[in-house]
């Protein structure tokens, strides 16, 4: 009677340990957060984001719709109530220009150790090179620089509005001059003679706090096209392959799998490449990638077609509901 007893006592013991493992164990053998509670992503307020850049004008450095931008991202990130700062440099131009530069820096829950960096940046083309018309003329950048800083900006509101804080603390960086590489076809893809990404040049190697890193980052650069398609780009799959599994399988495991194909891709240089290669930080890219262009790029690159028309808020909503989940489930 005894044995039993006991061996039933060890059935439901063994029993109940297997059904906690079901709840707490993931595939990855990770400890799955419970009741979590992901705020929702409104693709609505990251659509009005966008709209307010647009309508500055096109953020060209040295231009003052560039500046009275610059004051509307700090401006909004502080209502927000995050913590920001600036960063302000000079910068050579391939053209010989000399620019004004500034990458804006923003935190939330200062006080977590482990943190996640989100960046875009904020700067816009001066040329529309790619297009038949109007060449000399700067885009508006809408999915180029906007789509990122929107989305970012409406995954911080949401943190701050939400009663369920994550875990991780959040820092936002947008950089500034990426967008002024040399005309289509005089640019190089090599990273060491690159006149692009002069701000995520400059923060890698002049960090706004000495020593500064995170767990691991994230960039977006046109993340709001309509039926925009996320692929696993080369760089982000060199320094930051586990990163970009991550953020793929929660986007499949949330409904956005349309979005984020399970297809590997060259490597672009962008902002990632310096905050991997020179500031040690892995981060990934979710970039907009067009199969069926034949550069890499969807076909509103580098032309006046990259306004309004081309942003979508299902892409919006795709990609901010994944990084809050993502963020959430650190
Ligand atoms: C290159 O074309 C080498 N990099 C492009 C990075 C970029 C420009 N992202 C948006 N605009
Ligand atoms: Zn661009």
């Amino acid at each position: 009677m005894k044995n039993i007893f006991l061996f039933l006592s060890f059935v439901i013991f063994i029993v109940s340990c297997d059904s906690s493992k079901e709840k707490k164990g993931d595939a990855e053998g990770e400890t799955k957060k419970m009741d979590l509670q992901v705020p929702s992503f409104n693709e609505g307020n990251a659509y009005q984001f966008i709209q307010a850049q647009v309508d500055f004008g096109p953020r060209v450095p040295n231009k003052p719709a560039h500046t009275e931008t610059k004051e509307y991202l700090i401006e909004k990130l502080k209502s927000f109530g995050a913590i920001v700062q600036t960063q302000n440099f000079e910068a050579d131009t391939y053209d010989g220009e000399v620019w004004n530069l500034t990458n804006i820096i923003a935190s939330i829950q200062p006080e977590k150790t482990k943190r996640i960096l989100l960046a875009a940046h904020w700067d816009t083309r001066k040329i529309a090179d790619k297009d038949t018309e109007r060449k000399n003329e700067p885009i508006d950048g809408a999915n180029d620089g906007a789509s990122g800083v929107g989305v970012i900006l409406e995954v911080i509101n949401a943190i701050q509005k939400s009663e369920n804080k994550p875990d991780v603390g959040i820092d936002v960086i947008f950089f500034d001059g990426e967008d002024n590489g040399e005309p289509h076809g005089l640019s190089s893809n090599d990273p060491s003679k690159t006149w692009w990404c002069l701000g995520s040049q400059y923060w890698s190697a002049n960090k706004h706090t000495p020593g500064y890193s995170a767990y691991y980052g994230i960039l977006l650069d046109m993340v709001g096209g309509i039926n925009a398609q996320f692929h696993k780009e080369g760089y982000s799959m060199k320094y930051a392959p586990s990163v970009v599994e991550k953020v793929w399988n929660t986007a499949d495991k949330i409904g956005y799998g349309n979005f984020f194909i399970n297809n590997q891709v060259i490597p672009i240089v962008d902002d990632h490449y310096f905050v991997n290669e020179v500031a040690k930080i892995p981060m990934i890219d979710i970039i907009a990638h067009d199969p069926t262009s034949g550069d890499f790029f969807p076909d509103f690159h580098h032309t006046h077609k990259d306004n309004m028309d081309v942003i979508s808020q299902e892409t919006l909503k795709a990609v901010g509901q994944t990084l809050l989940q993502v963020i959430y489930e650190e």
